[in-house]
């Protein structure tokens, strides 16, 4: 008889986690994103809002993010490539073609910027822009004397103040270190051209004697700490460490800058969708996008977000420079093969 009671109460037990769906796990959204690129805080109110669990991963550059997709399809719902490797991915089969139904609030994205994006995406059916910069020079000026930045130009990647010092990082980027070589040698830098890359090859010979490093990450904490003086740094990152810290300082070289945009794609192994487009709907809200931006410190291409954002923001020279600087920069474009000649470069240079 008690053996009977145990059973109907195990029986009844299991059937209440059923119906209450606790125990249940709780759907999970894998995103795979840049490092500091994202109001943590939105995370949370996204699952709390949708009762899931977000897995969130980051990377710190392009490449690092192709190898790690690639060799694991299933990984990621959501990812945040630069507009060239949105190409490239979807040259690879790997993007889902996204339901614009799905995403009501695409309508606050600005058209002028999804005519921008249609470079890399054609039709605008397979990203979603997300946030867009330029990159300069970051520096310490605490070490860095003021008639050293005063030239205001990519050449003082190769001053000779620094020879022998080992404070010099650019990014681990073959974009954007050829891009400053290309664009200080009076180049687009989507010129893959043989006189172009040669040009840009000898600049680069002359500042790599100062460079100690190319790296995407550490050198946010090895400029606070003296272990760097000055870093080819992305404009939103910069500004990030210079409200933390006002011995840092920011420059967008006077010959130009090379000029990105991030997106979002659905890679289409995901395999929780439904909960994929809410949260790219989500932060397409204007108020969370005006949020997040104001976080990260980069611009978004949401119109709506860019109408409500605070005027400190938009007078912030570092994150919307003039239209006549904005006429000196280029935006990374998709370079197909040619990309071979640029990686070339750029590994001759990281070797020597
Ligand atoms: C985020 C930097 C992203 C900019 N920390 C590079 N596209």
């Amino acid at each position: 008889m008690k053996r009977i009671t145990l059973l109907f109460a195990l029986v009844l037990l299991i059937t209440l986690i059923g119906i209450t769906g606790c125990g249940k796990k709780k759907p999970t959204l894998y995103i795979f994103n840049w490092s500091d690129y994202i109001d943590p805080g939105l995370i949370t109110e996204f699952e709390d809002a949708n009762d899931c669990k977000v897995k969130y991963s980051t990377f710190d550059s392009n490449e690092n993010m192709l190898t790690k997709v690639k060799s694991s399809v299933q990984s990621f719902d959501i990812i945040f490539p630069s507009g060239d490797h949105v190409s490239i991915l979807n040259e690879l089969g790997l993007l889902e073609e996204l339901d614009m139904a799905k995403l009501p609030n695409s309508s606050n994205l600005s058209p002028q910027l999804l005519a921008k994006a249609r470079s890399f995406d054609p039709e605008n059916k397979l990203s979603i822009p997300y946030a867009w910069g330029l990159t300069g020079l970051m520096y310490n000026k605490k070490f860095v004397p003021q008639e050293i930045v005063a030239s205001g130009g990519w050449n003082i990647l190769g001053d000779s103040f620094f020879e022998g010092k080992n404070k010099i990082t650019m990014l681990d980027d073959a974009r954007e270190v050829i891009g400053a070589a290309l664009i200080f040698s009076g180049y687009s830098v989507n010129d893959t051209t043989p006189e172009a890359l040669a040009a840009a090859h000898e600049v680069l010979k002359i500042w790599d004697r100062n460079i100690t490093q190319f790296d995407s990450d550490s050198y946010k904490n090895e400029l606070q700490d003296g272990t760097t003086w000055l870093a080819q740094a992305y404009n939103g990152d910069a500004l990030q460490q210079m409200n933390e810290n006002p011995d840092l300082d920011f420059i967008l070289p006077k010959e130009g800058a090379a000029m990105w945009m991030d997106n979002i794609v659905m890679l289409r192994n995901s395999q929780n969708k439904d909960l994929a487009y809410k949260f790219i709907d989500f932060m397409l809200d204007k108020d969370v996008s005006k949020r997040n931006s104001e976080y990260i410190m980069y611009p978004t291409p949401n119109k709506a977000a860019m109408a409500i954002m605070d005027e400190e923001f938009i007078n912030n020279k570092i994150i919307n420079p003039d239209e006549e600087y904005l006429d000196k920069c280029y935006m990374l474009d998709y370079l197909g093969e040619d990309i071979r000649d640029i990686d070339k470069i750029y590994e001759d240079i990281k070797m020597n």
